[in-house]
């Protein structure tokens, strides 16, 4: 039987267990990249194992998320992060040089290596036919140290892309037509391999905004095959000899198949509040408009924002809308500098921002009071753009445009516009000068720690019995940005404490405050959650505040898969119900009582769970490996690794 792509990278980097689908393997990772606003946790947690220098071919510390320097904490951090690069064997990319998914693309990203980073939108390195994963900040940290990576092997879904994009029509519409047909759910454990001819009319940028929104489906990650498309982007960056030819057997067998005949497809639309929620955008056209922002590692490099200043050429964007561009990266900027379409898009009214995150992870341009934002990036999560009431929907940099020049909702094949052929250039400006290499005396550089920097918080093993309280009952698709927001709490990042006060503040403020009193009280938190809970990020934040607030389980109906390894990692235990209809039945305030746990954990059974004050029990059940078991009774990967040393 013939291999999947998927397949031939992951044997050939198989460091435990055997090439089976649903069954745990550790994989060696080639590259690694963080960061800043989970880089300084991640390598926190690095300093403590004690390595005198990564292990890894490559690792790169990204500044590209916390960049607005509103106060000493984001500034401090870059300090460490720069001096932590220089000690250890890391490049440093500084603030100002990018987004680190599209730098990462441009300089580093290699066909047929493995690449883990401490962002969920790592995958993006897959449009060149990498395996590129998302994970949390210690599993980064574990990669750096030479230790192996552990996750499901994988079951691959190939994606049959037959045809050629319209005019008007992008890479975005083709990952929206994705999401519409597979969900934001159900997809845990799976990967999704891109095969077909319609694959030779796509360019590697386009293959990684396709590849990028993966992780909205939650997919492991995304592939394309490496192609002579992949060797003429690698040659125009001056690095054709990363380029390897790479595809799957033609007689690849898969778990499931599917077709897009990208032909057909039409502008597309994710309605708020979910990346899964889409129609095509002829459907709601007229809806007026207050911001248009474009940019993010989704839709940000230099085609995308080309054809954004062709459209606008000699147009005003309109007085009702706001028009922010963030460029993907400093070689996108400065190549639209040079080729005058910088003048176009700020003629036509852009405000230009940095090129970083910005908008995206909601730390600035926050719409209006009950506003409608159309952006190019990848989630619209309740409250990520920074005002709660506004309506915020994902489109491709086209249909974005559209809104800029008409203030409504427009399907930009209405209008009345010439298509701008945007072909990649033979040749990209190459300038490295925002990377700074690792010190060739390590010896001598002294770790800088500003006040902003804190200790990784400790945790205790896992009780013999949970005895606690539901101090939050959640439903569906709770996302991370739920759990703990970023925006302008991001900046709390390396302060578990504080940053621990906003858990849960978009739905329920206050409870880090019950969760407080009930710790105190000797009491164990307990959270209730519905289908895919910890969507989204790969912050581990999102388990390392909970941690802290005493929380020792999260009982929900299904996981997601960073999230649960975070929870996993952090000591916390991720109970799944056996039964679903037990969750109706459950409430917040409840008492809960779960004896034996670690002894049910250890025997791999399932386990029963005693609601105290509705005097009945339920059963709930579990998927970790006898590995993860291990860390969770000691109460994370910390523990864990200092029992083993
Ligand atoms: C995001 O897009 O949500 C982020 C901010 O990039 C996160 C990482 C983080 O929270 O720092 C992600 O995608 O993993
Ligand atoms: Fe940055 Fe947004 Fe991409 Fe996350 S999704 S890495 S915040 S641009």
């Amino acid at each position: 039987m013939g291999r999947t792509l998927t397949q031939k990278i992951l044997e050939t980097h198989l460091a435990v267990g055997k090439y089976v689908p649903g069954k745990e393997i550790g994989i060696k990772i080639d590259q690694t990249l963080t960061q800043d606003a989970t880089g300084t946790m991640c390598y926190l947690q690095f300093e403590a194992m004690g390595i005198p220098k990564v292990k890894t071919e490559i690792s790169v510390s990204y500044v590209d998320h916390n960049t607005i320097q509103a106060g000493f904490e984001n500034p401090d951090d870059h300090k460490y992060l720069q001096t932590i690069a220089a000690k250890y064997g890391i490049i440093y990319s500084r603030a100002g040089n990018g987004i680190c998914h599209q730098v990462h693309l441009e300089r580093f990203a290699k066909p047929g290596k493995t690449l883990l980073g401490s962002d969920s939108h790592t995958p993006t390195a897959g449009g060149i036919g990498m395996v590129a994963i998302g994970a949390g900040g210690l599993d980064v940290a574990v990669a750096m140290a030479g230790g192996p990576f552990y996750l499901t092997c994988p079951r691959v879904i190939r994606i049959n892309l037959t045809g050629q994009l319209q005019p008007w029509v992008s890479a975005k519409d083709v990952i929206l037509k994705v999401l519409e047909i597979f969900g934001t759910k159900g997809n845990v454990g799976c990967v999704f391999e891109y095969t077909g001819d319609g694959v030779k009319t796509l360019t590697v940028p386009e293959r990684a905004t396709i590849t990028n929104m993966g992780a909205e489906c939650g997919v492991t990650f995304s592939i394309f095959p490496s192609d002579e498309i992949t060797r003429e982007f690698l040659k125009a960056q001056a690095r054709e000899v990363d380029w390897v030819p790479l595809e799957p057997d033609p007689d690849a067998e898969y778990y499931k198949e599917v077709e897009i005949n990208l032909s057909e497809l039409v502008p597309l639309i994710a309605c708020p509040h979910s990346p899964g929620n889409i129609k095509r955008v002829e459907e709601i056209a007229g809806l007026p408009v207050d911001q248009v922002c474009i940019g993010s590692c989704t839709n940000s490099s230099y085609r995308d924002l080309m054809i954004v200043a062709e459209m606008l050429d000699g147009k005003r964007c309109h007085p009702d809308v706001s028009f922010v561009v963030a460029p993907g990266s400093r070689q996108v900027l400065r190549m639209l500098a040079q080729n005058g379409a910088l003048d176009k898009l700020i003629a036509a009214g852009a405000r230009i921002a940095e090129c970083a995150c910005g908008f995206c992870i909601g730390n600035s341009q926050a719409p209006r009071s009950n506003g409608i934002s159309l952006r190019t990036n990848n989630r619209n999560f309740l409250g990520r753009c920074g005002t709660k009431s506004a309506q915020v929907y994902l489109v491709s940099p086209e249909t974005a445009a559209a809104a800029v020049i008409t203030g409504k909702i427009t399907d930009p094949r209405s209008l009345d516009l010439p298509y701008p052929e945007i072909k990649l250039p033979e040749q990209f400006l190459i300038d490295d000068s925002m990377f700074i290499p690792p010190s060739p005396e390590p010896e001598r550089i002294e770790i800088y720690r500003g006040p902003n920097i804190g200790e990784p918080p400790k945790n205790e093993p896992m009780p013999e019995k949970i005895d606690g309280v539901v101090t939050i009952k959640v439903g569906d698709e709770i996302t991370t940005d739920h759990i703990i927001p970023a925006g302008s709490r991001m900046k709390y990042r390396s302060n578990v404490p504080k940053y621990s006060e906003f858990v849960f503040e978009v739905i329920d403020p206050e409870f880090h405050k019950r969760a407080r009193a009930n710790k105190e009280a000797g009491k164990h938190n307990i959270i209730v959650g519905g289908l895919s809970y910890g969507q989204g990020s790969s912050r581990e934040h999102a388990a390392i505040c909970p941690m802290y607030l005493g929380v020792k389980a999260v009982i929900a109906k299904s996981f997601e898969r960073i999230h649960a390894a975070n929870l996993v990692n952090f000591g916390i235990a991720p109970l799944i119900f056996k039964n679903e209809a037990d969750y109706d039945e459950i409430e917040q305030g409840d008492e809960i009582e779960i004896p034996d746990i670690r002894e049910q954990i250890k025997e791999g059974k399932d386990i029963t769970v005693i609601n105290k004050t509705k005097n009945t029990s339920f059963t709930v059940t579990y998927n970790l490996s006898e590995r993860q078991k291990e860390i969770l009774l000691a109460g994370g990967t910390l523990n864990y690794m200092a029992s083993k040393k």
